[in-house]
């Protein structure tokens, strides 16, 4: 055949496989489902905490310099309140006493951050560690938000993780 008569179909092709294309191009533009998933300890499957849920939680506090130095209210749940809510398992309950297990925080850009469990759970801990979703009264921006964890008396904010989208807690293997 002539290269002019290939034309209309090599066409028709480059058609078909565009087209074939755009639902694989879909789930890029698909926004990440709101709410926190919380997974790993003793539960089977990931548990997601709708933003109504999270909104029924009892609030706190937590005042802290932002990376300005600017003095911050940060309002919001606490991160044990969040995994109990999950139905995830705490410190005593989990084996050794969970003295091994850790929390990676993952967020929407793929940032991580790990707390170990005894951080968060107030059987241990001294301080608050928030998954705030108001700064000042205000939503926070959507750079930060919907949640962000908010470490209260770290001199760096890297563990303040903004937009989290999950939460797994994870037993240390030897
Ligand atoms: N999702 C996400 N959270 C993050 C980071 C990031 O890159 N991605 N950087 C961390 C670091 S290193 C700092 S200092 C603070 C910076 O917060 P700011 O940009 O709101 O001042 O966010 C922390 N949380
Ligand atoms: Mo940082």
């Amino acid at each position: 055949m002539s290269p002019v008569t290939l034309a209309p179909a090599r066409f028709l092709i480059t058609l078909a496989v565009c087209l074939l294309a755009l639902p694989g191009l879909a789930p890029a533009q698909t926004p990440a489902p709101a709410g926190v998933e919380v997974s790993g300890a003793n539960l089977a499957q990931p548990v997601r905490l709708s933003p109504a849920a999270l909104a029924k939680l009892p609030r706190q506090q937590v005042v802290r310099p932002d990376h300005d130095g600017k003095k911050r209210t940060y309002s919001g749940v606490a991160l044990s309140a969040v995994f109990t809510a999950a139905g995830a398992k705490l410190g005593a309950d989990l084996p050794r006493k969970g003295m091994a297990h850790y929390v990676l925080v993952s967020a929407a850009d793929g940032y991580q951050a790990v707390f170990a469990l005894a951080e968060l759970s107030p059987d241990f801990a001294t301080r608050t560690v928030l998954l705030a979703d108001r700064c000042d009264g205000q939503p926070l921006p959507a750079t930060a938000g919907p949640y962000q964890v908010i470490v209260p008396d770290e001199k760096k904010m890297g563990r303040c993780v903004r937009q989290v989208q999950s939460l797994r807690i994870v037993a240390a293997r030897p």
